[in-house]
């Protein structure tokens, strides 16, 4: 029996038995120290696993290059592995855990042969707080290690606090041969599981963030009464010092990042406003005593996408990755230092591209299409401690109060700038219709509308019926919940240009928001919800015409009698499962749009 730093028969016990299976050469537990990070950082550069980054420029920072084919999340082989078909619902993969088991196993069997195997213990949330939950990542992978060291609590006071209830998420993850055609992510809700297997990227491998956080979490959020969504969280300081609280769920490509650490604009700035940001992807969300809802980013990093990241559309992220930071597939500069697509400063003229060859401007491949110096997922690791606006309160145990939760998706036409939900059970009709248009970006019909629910859709790791009727029961379950609001920065003109500006400007409708929170401002009663006075959204110091902000805030009617054909049909999909409350809401707008009509 070898000796493992834990009195922890189950976690001694589990470490054993997926050692006899993936056959590591040795064991290294994680303790956390700067002292194990700096050697593994070396073992990772001597194996040519990370590149070690212009350390003048770039203190603390290094560069990782995955596979060509290893560059994001698959969800076509993350599947939800539950005994009942039924408890995953169609928005997920189901596989039954036996045949899960059976699968993954035959690619884990001997796969750490020749490799070390690194125990990693890690708290999402600060360590012992309520709202915490533990986990142990098994994994081959030395950049996995070095990521997890970013983005969680990581090492012995873990397994201190594991030790008192032996309760984990067991998280078992192996590169394998990084092949593709073997690889897979799975989540076993009802043993408390994740295995992935044959992937070195992040959104696959880094097991504490959507495999835990959400699709585990998701889980066990519903049996204990507790919410784990794809939010961000900022705290927005009001001129008088008061700060509160927002949670907003978009799906991807719609500026999350950008909007939980935005720097105000100037008329703002002078108001007093400032923001502290929480976090950027993940939020968890219980019912304190007070009978409100509280929130905590499990995480302590950012994992952003590179692209695009420059001082005007994030220039609190510029600062935050100039030191202790990973790069993933972006390019490399002749001074060691890197660069993407969108990021400051000249176009470099020559460079070493994501895929590790030579790059220069305006290259192409044999197809006549652009090579791109990074990828256009590229990503950093960063710690969020970095982040200029980074909120005081992220080792708070209770987390922060939320007044507001904010959905928002990507819609050229029909939904407005701002507005707010009815009540509760409106409000969770609004996330469970959220949906965003594909743009030139994404594979797809331009413009194609795609249902993203709460921005959950990959995320949420049981059946999303039961996931409805989880949100509205949590709204039964608080005296004081926060106001639900609809926001939409990308309605455009008939030129086809955004009518609205975006980043920092958006703090000119979260100020409505908050005025509506604190009833501080009257609203206008539609078929949809209650929208602003074009007079109560402060455009001090922003050129934006009044016939603009009108149309911004205005409704078509005939436009949202059709969203209705697109919403039943997405409802049907649920069959008896959906709570009839939903439908209740979908035949309450449908009267009121015909009633005004
Ligand atoms: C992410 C995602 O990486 O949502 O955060 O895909
Ligand atoms: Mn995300």
């Amino acid at each position: 029996m070898k000796k493992f730093p834990t009195h922890s028969k189950k976690l001694k016990d589990w470490v054993n038995k997926m050692v006899r299976l993936c056959q590591p050469d040795q064991i290294v537990w994680i303790d956390g120290s700067l002292q194990q990070k700096s050697q593994i950082e070396k073992e990772a550069e001597l194996a040519g696993e990370i590149i070690r980054l212009n350390q003048e420029k770039l203190p603390g920072c290094f560069l990782h290059r995955t596979a060509k084919d290893d560059v994001a999340r698959t969800e076509h082989l993350t599947f939800i592995c539950t005994k009942k078909k039924r408890d995953a619902g169609w928005t997920n993969n189901w596989m039954s855990p036996p045949v899960a088991y059976k699968k993954a196993k035959a690619i884990f069997k001997g796969a750490m042969r020749g490799r070390t195997m690194y125990v990693i213990p890690f708290s999402m949330g600060p360590i012992g707080s309520p709202f915490s939950k533990i986990g142990v990542e098994l994994t081959d992978s030395r950049y996995v290690v070095l990521n997890m060291l970013i983005m969680t609590r990581v090492g012995t006071a873990v397994l201190r606090e594991l030790e008192k209830t032996e309760e984990f998420t067991k998280c078992l993850h192996s590169k394998a041969q990084l092949d593709i055609n073997k690889r897979l992510i799975l989540h076993f809700p009802e043993d408390n599981t994740i295995w992935s297997v044959g992937s070195g990227y992040g959104g696959n491998v880094l097991l504490g963030k959507k495999c835990l956080s959400l699709r585990i979490a998701s889980w066990m959020g519903r049996r204990e009464h507790w919410l784990a969504e794809h939010m961000l969280i900022m705290g927005i300081e009001e001129p008088n010092g008061h700060i509160e609280y927002i949670a907003a769920a978009f799906p991807s490509a719609c500026g999350k990042t950008n909007l939980a650490m935005l720097v105000p604009p100037q008329g703002l700035k002078e108001k007093g406003y400032r923001i502290w940001t929480v976090g950027d992807d993940i939020a968890w969300m219980r019912i304190d005593s007070d009978g409100s809802l509280w929130a905590i980013n499990p995480e302590t990093g950012f994992f952003g996408v590179a692209v695009g990241t420059n001082s005007s559309t994030n220039p609190n992220m510029v600062e935050t990755i100039k030191k202790n930071t990973i790069y993933t597939n972006v390019l490399l500069k002749p001074d060691g230092t890197v660069w993407w697509e969108g990021a400051n400063g000249e176009v470099p003229q020559e460079g070493i591209d994501w895929q590790g060859k030579p790059w220069r401007p305006g290259m192409q491949d044999t197809n006549g299409k652009p090579i791109y110096g990074a990828h256009p997922n590229a990503r950093f690791t960063a710690p969020i401690i970095n982040c200029p606006s980074a909120s005081f309160r992220l080792e708070q145990h209770h987390g922060v109060p939320i007044s507001a939760i904010i959905f928002g998706g990507r819609r050229a036409h029909l939904t407005p700038l701002v507005y707010e939900a009815f009540s509760w059970q409106h409000g969770v009709f609004i996330g469970a219709t959220m949906a965003s248009e594909l743009t030139a970006a994404q594979v797809g019909k331009i413009g194609q509308v795609r249902r993203d629910p709460m921005a959950m859709f990959p995320f949420c790791g049981y059946n999303m019926a039961d996931y409805f009727r989880h949100w509205l029961d949590m709204g039964k379950r608080m005296t004081k919940p926060p106001k639900i609001f609809q926001v939409n920065w990308f309605r455009i003109d008939e030129s086809g240009k955004f009518l609205w500006p975006g980043f920092g400007e958006n703090l000119r409708v979260l100020e409505w928001i908050l005025n509506r929170v604190n009833n501080k401002v009257r609203a206008w009663e539609t078929p949809i919800g209650y929208l602003p006075y074009p007079e109560d959204i402060d455009l001090t110091g922003l050129a934006l015409p009044h016939a603009t902000l009108e149309k911004l805030l205005s409704i078509d009617k005939k436009e949202w009698l059709e969203e209705l054909k697109d919403i039943k049909r997405f409802f049907r999909k649920f069959k008896q499962d959906l709570p009839k409350e939903l439908w209740q809401e979908y035949e309450d707008l449908k009267r009121r749009l015909e009633a005004d009509a």
